[in-house]
């Protein structure tokens, strides 16, 4: 034991009224919920890059936490990894993620970087035989090195994109050793700051050819964890190619890879692209794309990502019906890609944005649970749709009926629609009811 968290009592579930603010007070992991256990439904993850690598950094200052594993190199990223499994004991939290450049520092070559990483997945692997906790997803970090300032696959100089091939081969070998239920892509880099420089199909189709390669070898090594896309609009780059889940279901689409691609939602990111978390995860659901959670929020008034932990359980309940109406997030979860305040320095600062995280997610479910069990709401969407059961509307719709049998049967049934209340504010309350 290290004694980063001294006299730190695991996290426990204490129920509503525990005042013990390191305590859940309704994330309780074996209660059922829909007859599920509700960590099953969850699966929430520790995100290694914000807990662990983040230094508090801002554009205007540089580090404020002081770790212990700071600037001691392998030492200190031994030190990182005895922590973190520390960290997840006490949150006896299922599951974490990691990038390759969270866990050790880069070697002066692709060879050494990757002799450094498996010291350290090893260690991990050690490490997870006594856990209980598991691995929701790797990734490879193909956007902080200089190298990759103008993209990695979709970069103009192909020793670039050969490098991140590189670097991917390796993480998705080691996710797929530490048994790994998903594999994350997220291109930060991957888009222009300037069309003046940028050639865009030759862009899309490196992208694509990228991704292909990365299917193959993940069918080769017989790895059978979800491939997962993770879109955002912009940030660092002015324009990211997988700037949404539509338009990274276009992309798939026209390259073939829909099938073996779904998208990692991230909060944040949606909101950046002028949409809710909500409608992102409807409209994968709706493609059959919806693979897993970057559970987070930005601050409404900042306009940037700013990766604070989720607290409103309002919304999660919203995001949680499209998801059990889903069916679940499967190989997915909900991966805490949030991190705490630059002046959130200490050690139980990262406990309680955790805490808090799940007790929102907790509170989500239970009541889009509420939601489904209660059964109104799907009822009054049902009925909104029911005329499309009729005959002649069930014709239109399959393909039965050309345009001019359409407009034939209009004037033959003297059809003349009567407009119906959309009801907005009867189901924004009705919403209410269960949040
Ligand atoms: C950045 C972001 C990443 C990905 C993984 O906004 O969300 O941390 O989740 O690379
Ligand atoms: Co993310």
């Amino acid at each position: 034991m290290t004694d980063f968290f001294k006299g730190v009592a695991p996290v426990r579930f204490e129920g509503p009224s525990s005042t013990n603010p390191l305590a859940y007070r309704h994330y309780n992991k074996d209660e059922l919920v829909l007859g599920k256990r509700m960590e099953d439904h969850i699966r929430p993850a520790v995100a290694y890059w914000h807990t662990f690598a983040w230094e508090g950094g801002d554009p205007f200052g540089g580090r404020t936490f002081a770790r212990p594993w700071h600037d001691k190199g392998m030492d200190g990223a031994r030190l990182k990894a005895d922590i973190a499994f520390e960290f997840f004991d006490l949150l006896d939290i299922p599951f974490f993620c990691f990038h390759d450049v969270d866990v050790a520092p880069e070697g002066d070559s692709l060879a050494e970087s990757n002799r450094n990483l498996r010291a350290i997945t090893d260690i991990f692997a050690r490490k997870m035989e006594k856990s209980r906790t598991r691995l929701l997803w790797g990734t490879a970090n193909l956007f902080a090195n200089r190298r990759y300032m103008a993209g990695a696959a979709t970069n103009p100089d192909p020793y670039v994109f050969a490098y991140a091939a590189g670097q991917v081969r390796t993480m998705l070998e080691i996710t797929h050793e530490l048994g790994g239920a998903n594999y994350v892509l997220w291109g930060g880099r991957e888009g222009y700051e300037t069309l003046l420089n940028t050639n865009l199909k030759q862009e899309q189709d490196q992208a694509a050819r990228f991704l292909s390669l990365v299917v193959e070898h993940a069918r080769k090594i017989g790895y059978k964890g979800t491939l997962l896309i993770e879109p955002k609009p912009q940030e660092p780059t002015k324009h990211q190619y997988d700037y949404d889940v539509a338009t990274v279901y276009g992309f798939l689409k026209t390259y073939g890879l829909e099938k073996d691609v779904k998208v990692n939602i991230e909060v944040g990111h949606a909101f950046l692209a002028g949409h809710s978390f909500e409608h992102e995860l409807a409209v994968a659901r709706s493609l059959g794309i919806l693979g897993s959670v970057d559970a987070n929020r930005n601050d409404l008034q900042s306009g940037w990502d700013t990766d604070q932990f989720p607290n409103n359980p309002g919304e999660m309940a919203l995001a949680f019906y499209q998801i059990l109406k889903n069916g679940g997030l499967g190989n997915g979860g909900f991966n805490f890609d949030a991190k705490v305040r630059r002046q959130s320095l200490d050690p139980a600062d990262l406990l309680h944005g955790h805490i808090g995280g799940l007790d929102t997610l907790a509170r989500g479910l239970k009541g889009a649970a509420a939601m489904l069990e209660d059964g109104t709401y799907d009822r009054v969407i049902e009925e909104r749709y029911a005329g499309w059961k009729e005959k002649g509307a069930a014709a239109m719709l399959s393909g039965g009926r050309t345009l001019a049998q359409i407009a034939d049967w209009v004037d033959a049934d003297n059809i003349n629609p009567q407009p119906k209340s959309g009801q907005q504010e009867y189901l924004e309350n009705l919403v209410n009811r269960f949040v």
